[in-house]
């Protein structure tokens, strides 16, 4: 509850600018591992053959609002280990908002990554993530991280409180583009809906 007096007060969340972690009041904490990670990756023989707990990503998000609420906005920090899943990089399960005219900012932390767009069309692009890097990413538009580094990754993301996540049409049909690791060298490609 917000106290209006003449005080001046201690914020309730505090963030490490350089980590993206968070403490305070409102945070959420999930993960997601290899065994979590069912279908998402193109070689899925590759994937039941890992560790199933092995870590993939982390995200911890700051909930000042209850979901789904008009008019909030959410802010939260995701970490993305380094490796693959046969050629194909450790990224986040990526999804279109639930109100589909909902947008997002994201911004690279830490380590090296590509962020890969797709449209409701299915026409994709990607662009680097690193240190500094700033992301809109428009309303209409699927959005997953991919780390390319030896090192962990880290991204800051801030979406509206209404936005909610769809996770229907990456389960059904994955992303139009997928990132591989091909000799060493990032590269993105082209996959067909069977
Ligand atoms: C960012 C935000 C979150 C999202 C997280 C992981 O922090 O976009 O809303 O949950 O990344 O992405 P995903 O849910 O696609 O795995
Ligand atoms: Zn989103």
């Amino acid at each position: 509850m917000n106290i209006i007096d003449n005080s001046i007060r201690i914020p309730q969340q505090l963030i490490n600018i350089a980590e993206g972690t968070f403490t305070g009041a409102h945070l959420i904490e999930s993960s997601k591992t290899i065994g979590q990670l069912t279908n998402m990756f193109l070689d899925e023989g590759a994937r039941e053959e890992m560790d199933q707990q092995q870590l993939v990503y982390r995200v911890q998000a700051h909930l000042p609002v209850a979901d789904g609420t008009l008019g909030g906005l959410f802010f939260g920090t995701t970490w993305i280990q380094p490796g693959t899943v046969g050629d194909e990089y450790f990224m986040t399960h990526g999804h279109f908002h639930q109100l589909a005219d909902r947008g997002e900012y994201y911004w690279g932390l830490k380590g090296s990554g590509v962020l890969i767009l797709m449209d409701e069309q299915r026409k994709g692009r990607a662009e680097y993530v690193y240190p500094g890097s700033l992301h809109y990413i428009p309303a209409y538009t699927a959005h997953r991280v991919a780390n390319i580094g030896d090192d962990e990754l880290s991204f800051g993301a801030c979406w509206p409180s209404d936005a909610g996540h769809n996770y229907d049409e990456i389960k059904k049909h994955g992303f139009s583009k997928r990132l591989f690791n091909r000799g060493g060298v990032p590269t993105l490609e082209d996959i067909q809906i069977a």
